[in-house]
């Protein structure tokens, strides 16, 4: 066998626009003035089956007019980004509980708390400034947990580390909140005042005992029994969860059953509690905030009520249309049936994010245009009618972006740009006046200044004062006050008029798994990221290092054993949809019968090849977390350094 070429690719910043007549034609570089014409073209003549794709990456002040082209210039709400692959569960799960789909505490709480549990989030490597906060807190005296089926290094500074098994997280949630009730450690007073469906979550819960959930979870009875009466006794409790969590096909279902242990405990709405869903993309937080998906207008307001219909009709001179728009799942499923033809993709790279990206690659060739806006020549960008070459949002730009804790901070442009690239705000620009909406941004702070005067959680937040506070959290209704750190203290108001609506316990079951292993595929993979490498891989190809050592399947050291296979052997890795070849590493994070691997690689390795589309109904993520494969020695060992 071939020895293959394992230099991970690396890729070059786009510098020109990139134009084409045909599909099988190679780009040739292009005027602005030309590239433009034609992506407003391919775009113009599609206007009734048009989908957006906003840049998660990119700042707040973009997101807003994005969103805006799309509902003013397109007049659709098909508009969304990558946090439909990622936290969408979350924030469906947080608004079902709360009514807003923030995280609802700080990090400066994190420092100042007595328990913190990290649940499905391998922080110390995919948050490492947030988990310096952890740190801190654990200097100050805080217990941390981790829930995680793979021994990460961040539960490697846990106080008990919980290896469940992928995809019952719902069990091990229920039988600590059955725990807390049975000891007598509920919070009954929070759960009269705040909450409602108690007696029915009793009800749910009350067949979770320690030990079936030991042996649906594999986490030993004993460990549960400590963690539920850890948070439960807390005074102060932070509950952190990420994609271990969302990323399932019953994705919300699992942040309802989280959500619930902090109605139980009253640990929600007080300085030093909260729920953290830890974002992915520096700006998906705040894409969403402003509007870049297709149920909410800027500062998440929703798009079915007709009063803030009317207020952005007349702020933008314009019609809305009165229903959801499709999130990213759902066009392309709109792909497939051709009710979707055109795609203005910025700054996402869905050819190879998506899960089963034969199919997704396969549908984004079927449409009749895409345009892609970007700072690198992508997979997804390889298939496009136009390239627009982009600044990037982070060092070439100015603008805000909103982190994890809700607080939006100002960002710089201090590089400049290569080649002829071009403020994503002033591309989208040139192409609403080529399709007739002639508007005019000074700068980013126009911009900003024009959705505070739509979003009332922004109201407060000048540029002036972000500077002066060093960023402000939302909600920031007043010019001239600060809101607490956390959110829904109202939840705690003795005087029933100013508590609001309750909190609904989330009656959820457990639902194993879609792809299930069996003789034929008996290992479940697991994909996620490593330290030294980001998502796609595009932005994080650029640098030689000796930690960046391409893809490979990570294997328990039995799973190693019992294949015969050692480090840097290469193995065939098969699911129901796909196959990839890819080098073993062995790992004892890892227990027999659990692989890993991520999507950092796809030019070598196309781990999403393998994954699910198996979506949740409510958020449209798909379970990224659990495929069932089987692996295969190949019959001539191939050994790489
Ligand atoms: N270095 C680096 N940092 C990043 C990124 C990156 O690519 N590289 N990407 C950013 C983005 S977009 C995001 S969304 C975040 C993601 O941040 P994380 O969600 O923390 O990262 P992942 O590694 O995808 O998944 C977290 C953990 O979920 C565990 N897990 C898998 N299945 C289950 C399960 O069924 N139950 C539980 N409880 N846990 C499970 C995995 O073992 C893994 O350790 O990271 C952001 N930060
Ligand atoms: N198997 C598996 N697949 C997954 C996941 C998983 O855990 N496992 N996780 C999912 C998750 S959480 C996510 S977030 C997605 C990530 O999926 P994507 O968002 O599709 O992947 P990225 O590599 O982050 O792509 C971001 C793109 O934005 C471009 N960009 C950066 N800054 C700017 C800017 O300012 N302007 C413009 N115009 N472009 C810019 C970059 O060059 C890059 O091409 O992957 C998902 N896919
Ligand atoms: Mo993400």
């Amino acid at each position: 066998m071939r020895k293959r070429d394992r230099t991970p690719k690396t890729y070059t910043r786009l510098t020109h626009p990139l134009v084409r007549d045909s599909r099988d034609e190679p780009f040739r570089q292009a005027t602005w003035e030309e590239a433009l014409d034609r992506a407003a073209r391919g775009l113009g003549r599609n206007r009734d089956a048009f989908g957006m794709f906003s840049c998660a990456r990119a700042t707040n002040e973009m997101n807003y007019v994005a969103q805006k082209f799309a509902r003013v210039v397109m007049g659709t709400n098909n508009v969304d980004s990558c946090n439909r692959t990622c936290h969408a569960p979350s924030v469906a799960g947080l608004s079902a509980a709360f009514g807003s789909g923030g995280g609802t505490s700080s990090y400066e709480e994190i420092e100042h708390t007595d328990v913190i549990v990290m649940w499905g989030s391998n922080a110390r490597f995919a948050h490492p400034i947030f988990f310096q906060h952890v740190l801190k807190g654990i200097r100050n005296g805080a217990r941390m947990y981790a829930v995680d089926p793979r021994r990460t290094s961040t539960a490697e500074w846990a106080e008990s580390w919980m290896g469940l098994n992928v995809g019952t997280d719902i069990p091990m949630a229920h039988a600590i909140g059955r725990e807390i009730i049975l000891a007598g450690l509920a919070n009954e007073a929070f759960i009269e005042r705040a909450t409602s469906g108690f007696e029915e979550y009793k009800a749910l819960v009350e067949p979770w005992t320690l030990s079936l959930a030991e042996k649906v979870t594999g986490v030993p009875a004993a460990a549960i029994r400590e963690l539920a009466h850890a948070y439960a006794r807390a005074e102060r409790a932070q509950l952190c969860w990420t994609l271990g969590i969302t990323e399932h096909h019953n994705g919300t279902d699992n942040v309802r059953a989280l959500i619930n242990l902090s109605l139980l405990t009253g640990h929600v709405g007080r300085y030093g509690s909260g729920l953290q869903p830890l974002r992915g993309q520096n700006n998906v937080q705040g894409g969403g905030d402003m509007g870049a998906i297709p149920n909410r207008l800027p500062g998440f307001q929703d798009i079915l009520d007709p009063d803030t219909r009317l207020k952005f009709e007349s702020a933008w001179d314009t019609v809305i249309q009165p229903h959801y728009g499709l999130n990213l799942t759902e066009m392309f499923e709109a792909m497939e049936d051709g009710s979707l033809k055109a795609v203005y993709c910025i700054g996402e790279n869905p050819a190879q994010s998506e899960a089963d990206s034969e199919q997704a690659v396969r549908r984004l060739k079927a449409l009749d245009f895409l345009v892609v806006q970007d700072i690198f020549l992508t997979k997804t960008a390889e298939l496009a009618d136009v390239v627009l070459p982009a600044t990037a949002g982070w060092a070439e730009t100015d603008g805000t972006t909103t982190n994890s804790e809700r607080r939006v901070q100002r960002v710089r442009k201090a590089v400049t740009p290569p080649g002829e690239a071009r403020e994503d705000i002033d591309i989208i620009c040139d192409l609403a006046a080529r399709l007739g909406h002639d508007w005019k941004y000074a700068d980013a702070e126009t911009v900003w200044n024009e959705l505070r005067s739509v979003s009332p959680d922004h109201y407060g937040m000048t540029y002036e004062r972000l500077e002066e506070h060093q960023g402000i959290q939302w909600p920031c209704p007043s010019t001239d006050a600060i809101e607490p750190t956390y959110l829904h203290g109202r939840l705690w108001e003795t005087d029933p008029s100013r508590r609001g609506p309750l909190a609904p316990f989330g009656l959820v079951q457990h639902d194993p798994p879609v792809d299930l292993t069996d003789d034929r595929y008996p290992i479940r993979l697991t994909t996620g990221r490593r330290l030294d490498s980001y998502n796609t891989g595009v932005q994080s190809g650029g640098y030689a290092s000796p930690l960046r050592r391409g893809e490979f399947i990570e294997l328990s050291p039995e799973d190693a054993e019992r294949y015969g296979v050692v480090v840097g052997e290469h193995v065939q890795v098969s699911s129901r949809r796909g196959a990839v070849t890819a080098p073993v590493w062995v790992d004892t994070a890892l227990r027999p019968g659990l692989a890993f691997m991520t999507m950092h690689f796809p030019d070598e390795v196309d781990t999403n090849a393998l994954t699910i589309e198996a979506n949740c109904p409510i958020a449209g993520t798909a379970e990224f977390k659990a495929s069932a494969i089987r692996i295969e020695k190949l019959p001539i060992a191939t050994i790489v350094g």
